[in-house]
């Protein structure tokens, strides 16, 4: 059978506003200079590259009332939140090129308004070593990378809890998160009440990144409508991907990232997509986002041999 590929386009949020290190604001040209854009047209899509955003710079200072950076924070959420909302609104699939985690608050407050809109239901797939699910309260750094799922569900401060259409503009009950190894104490407690399905490492390693993902994608097809897919580069083991300011050990392999990322293609559920997290200053020769294009290029149908796709 032969299914249209949608018309893609690539937009940069060049900020590490979120973060507790520099250096994730370069993540986006890291991603263009490693062939992004090729790739996919490669895989015979057609991509339109839409620049970066602009935003203010990185003032580097310490939390205020438990956040740092919040209103700089702000100001780079809305303008990711237009500039999502606006490809999904010329019926394209959005790709966000980050920047730290916490412009995923607004990827997903554009894509609920332009869901909200036509009535339709979305869910959110979050790889990642982290729950990002702290609070202002129990968060041990104020960073707001650590955060955006929290927010995104009602629990964050005006100004980002209300960039959606409503708040909370997320149901955790349509959140599924892979590759958890780094949760914090108190946001231990916050991530087993959410109401999120969380895979976490221990149990891919009793069940394995195949079993993983059938459950991922059963449950996810199951409750229907739009499928967002938010990967932070640090879900992935250091070993393989050491351009993240945050490494955590123990995380998936290339195997079993590669497998991740063709079953989450194979399920045909996807309809936009974050890459967050890439820190160049961190990185040895761009071979994270070298990496990062590879798995995008599962994530978009290539195969080792022809299974589905007998134009691939
Ligand atoms: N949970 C920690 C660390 C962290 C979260 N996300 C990243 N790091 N990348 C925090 O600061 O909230
Ligand atoms: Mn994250
Ligand atoms: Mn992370």
């Amino acid at each position: 059978s032969v299914v249209r590929k949608p018309s893609l386009a690539l937009i940069g949020a060049p900020t590490d506003i979120g973060a507790g290190h520099r250096g994730g604001s370069m993540g986006p040209e890291a991603l263009r200079v490693a062939g992004l854009k090729q790739a996919l047209e490669r895989l015979g899509y057609s991509v339109e590259d839409r620049g970066n955003l602009n935003g203010p710079v990185n003032p580097d200072q310490p939390p205020v009332d438990g956040y740092r950076h919040l209103p700089e924070v702000v100001e780079w959420c809305t303008s990711v939140r237009d500039g999502v909302r606006g490809i999904l609104e010329d019926d394209k699939f959005p790709i966000l090129l980050g920047g730290d985690h916490c412009l995923a608050i607004g990827s997903l407050a554009g894509l609920a308004q332009y869901c909200a809109a036509r009535g339709e239901a979305y869910s959110v797939l979050w790889l990642d070593a982290h729950a990002d699910y702290n609070t202002a309260e129990v968060s041990p750094s104020g960073n707001i990378h650590g955060m955006p799922l929290a927010v995104a569900t009602g629990h964050g401060p005006k100004g980002l809890v209300d960039l959606g259409p409503a708040t909370p503009f997320l149901d955790p009950e349509r959140v599924v998160q892979i590759g958890i190894r780094s949760v914090d104490a108190v946001e231990k407690r916050l991530v087993v009440s959410s109401g999120m399905e969380v895979h976490d490492m221990r149990r891919i390693d009793e069940n394995g990144m195949r079993h993983t993902m059938e459950e991922a994608l059963y449950l996810l097809k199951g409750l229907g409508g739009h499928v967002h897919v938010s990967f932070d580069v640090d879900f992935l083991d250091p070993s393989i991907a050491p351009g993240v300011g945050t490494t955590v050990p123990g995380g998936p392999t290339y195997r079993e990232a590669q497998l991740c990322m063709e079953m989450i293609h194979d399920s045909g559920l996807m309809r936009s997509l974050d890459l967050m997290e890439l820190n160049p200053a961190y990185d040895i020769r761009n071979a994270t986002a070298d990496l990062t294009v590879d798995l995008v290029e599962s994530l978009f149908g290539q195969q080792i041999l022809s299974r589905h796709d007998a134009a691939l």
